[in-house]
């Protein structure tokens, strides 16, 4: 345990961890259950193109989500894409700026324009009234993120989406197995999209998927992510290659075997965290709201750096010298990055703020309570003796830029 800040790898101490403690670590399950699916692929020879892994891996994921239609992507990003096609989108989509840019690059490509909304810094989602205030004529579509699988304002958004006659769907990424008012989430708006990427709650090596009760949505999809091919090879309309191979599906049936297993761990990890950090002043764990099913994927602290000493980035140092890779998920926000912030630069003060606070810890089933407890220690010398902390940091990085000066004449 580290007593004093002389302990701290950043100022010459030895890492906590002689191993890297990883944020995204992906959720496997019983890798001989993904062998057998793999090879039971490999027997029928039969890797893509909507094959039987890939069905089954759909149905599971519906059924998940409590809807009637899935279609399985080859990522997120490209399943954004397929429902910005499908609903014939143009001119502007709102969207939060505290997402990861996938959010606002997959519509910038089709060229589309994002317009970023703020947030309601309680919940780090869309704030509804805002979203209504940025609907001009040439909105087409609001896309909320569920961030960190915390539920959006769903019925505001419905409402404000209805009242103007836009199309709303969200970038459900996080958002698997997580409900809103008990209601699963990928059942809200047209539709939704989940992420299987390899850091995501469940991973099929890099995966998506469009989620939908809508039957003409999800046929006029399924055909746009194989070539546009409705029936046999005549396509009805331009499509891509959207799709998920076999190897993935049998990864993501394989991960989603054990989500259960994995929800259970990441909610001790969240309560070990909870518990760990709930007294210490200017630092708090974002919370789930425990009437709610939350997957508790991302384990995410807000540092107010006025209230500690320390900012956000020097805590993040500090810890990854210590080989705990943290994550500044979601900072900075995507309009203050390119090619936003120079093509409509905006002010978003909720954003802004929370983008600066915020650290996501590594979580997950290779992460033991005792890694948490060892994490947490380092978290709290630094949190509360911030001033020293950073007071140090301050002369090391002096004398290290005067050192260089001399050095470099
Ligand atoms: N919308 C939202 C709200 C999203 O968060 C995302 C993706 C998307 C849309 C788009 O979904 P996809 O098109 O990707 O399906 C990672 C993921 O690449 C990205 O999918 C994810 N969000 C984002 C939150 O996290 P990076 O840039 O942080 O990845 P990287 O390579 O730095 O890895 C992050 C951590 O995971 C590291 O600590 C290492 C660990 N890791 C990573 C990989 C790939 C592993 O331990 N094993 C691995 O195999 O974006």
């Amino acid at each position: 345990m580290k007593r004093n800040i002389g302990d701290l790898a950043i100022f010459g101490g030895s890492s906590a961890f002689l191993q890297p403690l990883y944020v995204g670590r992906p959720n496997i399950g019983d890798r001989s259950r993904f062998f057998d699916r793999v090879n039971w692929a490999l027997d029928h020879q039969w890797l893509t193109n909507g094959g039987p892994l890939a069905r089954e891996f759909e149905q599971r994921v519906a059924e998940l989500a409590g809807v009637r239609y899935c279609v399985s992507t080859c990522n997120a990003t490209v399943a954004l894409q397929l429902l910005a096609r499908a609903t014939d989108l143009s001119g502007e989509v709102i969207m939060p700026s505290l997402t990861f840019p996938a959010t606002a690059h997959a519509f910038r490509w089709l060229g589309l324009t994002p317009v970023f909304c703020d947030i309601d810094p309680s919940t780090g989602c869309l704030d509804p009234a805002l979203v209504e205030a940025a609907i001009t004529p040439r909105t087409s579509a609001i896309v909320p993120v569920h961030l960190w699988g915390r539920p959006c304002a769903v019925d505001e958004l419905a409402k404000v989406a209805a009242d103007h006659g836009v199309k709303l769907f969200y970038d459900a990424a996080h958002g698997l197995g997580c409900t809103s008012k008990g209601r699963p989430i990928g059942g809200f708006g047209q539709a939704e999209v989940f992420s299987f990427h390899a850091t995501k709650v469940v991973n099929a090596f890099e995966g998506g998927a469009v989620v939908t009760d809508d039957e003409e949505l999800a046929s006029r999809i399924r055909a746009m992510h194989n070539f546009g091919f409705s029936q046999g090879r005549v396509s009805t309309e331009a499509g891509i290659n959207g799709k998920m191979t076999e190897a993935a599906a049998a990864m993501g049936l394989t991960s989603l075997d054990a989500f259960e297993e994995t929800v259970r761990q990441n909610e001790a990890n969240y309560d070990g965290y909870q518990s760990e950090l709930a007294d210490l002043a200017g630092l708090k764990v974002v919370a789930f709201d425990p009437e709610e099913r939350n997957n508790y994927h991302y384990l995410i602290v807000e540092v107010d750096a006025a209230e500690t000493g320390v900012h956000r980035d020097l805590l993040g140092d500090v810890l990854r010298s210590e080989n705990v890779v943290c994550q500044r998920y979601f900072s900075p926000g995507c309009h203050e990055m390119e090619p936003y912030r120079s093509e409509r630069p905006v002010t978003l003060p909720h954003t802004e703020r929370l983008a600066q606070k915020v650290l996501a810890l590594p979580t997950g089933p290779t992460v033991s309570r005792e890694d948490i407890r060892r994490v947490c220690d380092i978290v709290r010398l630094t949190v509360e003796r911030g001033h020293e902390v950073t007071r140090r940091a301050n002369e090391r990085a002096e004398s290290t830029a005067g050192g260089e000066g001399k050095g470099s004449k």
